[in-house]
């Protein structure tokens, strides 16, 4: 089980450094449980080095697909490992929906991601009006086939999927087990279709959307939920624990 906090854009650099040790103090040991959070690009370094030492991983919200380059504003894969990522959150939907990213880029991002060794936490998910019509297997596995396109993985442990529906996204209103554990197991078999049954199984299909203390233990019991991704809940130490305890 995987369980990471995506900080969005929330805490200034004494928020940060206030919350990771907030997290590090009242997790303890989270073992079996793997645990990341990912502030914002300015608190990367003020948040690493309060989890120094600390069995939490540091993960990014997002990155820029070239090497380096005349591209203003940007942050690079080797940045991101240099200043001690693990992990980096690529296509989650907000990016896809203000930022106009696509398929095709988050692609180019995963490449680039594993060519440095960061992990991507994928993200795919349908909206209200795709699942209302119908269209949610459809509209993810298009989205799963697009972003791993030509992506190799050396093992299972080299990339994250996260199954998001974008309707469940800070709305308050969670997937049900049932409705999240139906995608993860379409999630699955196109993982072991493309990866094989080694790789496919062992892969780690998060879910995420409205995490709460309250439903998260319902949600990992799921077979193919391997933790979650956690947005609005992952602000307050004692919620994200609540969570991580959840995963076990
Ligand atoms: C989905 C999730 C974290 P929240 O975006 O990525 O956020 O838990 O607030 O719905």
């Amino acid at each position: 089980m995987l369980v990471a906090g995506n900080w969005k854009m929330h805490t200034d650099r004494a928020e940060a450094i206030a919350l990771a040790r907030a997290i590090v103090a009242s997790l303890g040991d989270p073992s079996p449980i793997r645990v990341a959070v990912c502030p914002p690009f300015v608190n990367l370094e003020a948040v690493r080095q309060v989890l120094e030492g600390s069995p939490i991983a540091l993960g990014a919200q997002n990155m820029h697909h070239e090497e380096a380059g005349a591209y203003t504003g940007e942050v690079s894969a080797a940045m991101l490992r240099a200043v001690g990522c693990r992990y980096v959150i690529l296509g989650h939907s907000e990016r896809r929906q203000y930022f106009g990213e696509t398929d095709a880029l988050v692609n180019q991002k995963v490449k680039r991601a594993l060519q440095h060794g960061l992990v991507p936490i994928v993200c795919v998910g349908e909206t209200l009006a795709e699942r209302q019509a119908g269209q949610a297997e459809a509209v993810v596995e298009r989205q799963l086939q697009g972003v791993l396109d030509g992506v190799e993985l050396p093992s299972a442990e080299a990339l994250v999927i996260a199954y998001e529906p974008v309707w469940a996204i800070g709305t308050g209103h969670t997937a049900t087990p049932d409705e999240a554990q139906k995608m993860h197991a379409l999630i699955r078999q196109l993982l072991i279709a493309r990866y094989g049954d080694a790789i496919g199984r062992a892969l780690h299909i998060l879910y995420g959307g409205s995490v709460k203390p309250d439903n998260a233990a319902a949600l990992f019991a799921q077979p193919d939920v391997d933790g979650g991704l956690i947005g609005g809940a992952s602000l307050k130490a004692a919620d994200f624990t609540a969570i991580v305890q959840a995963a076990r």
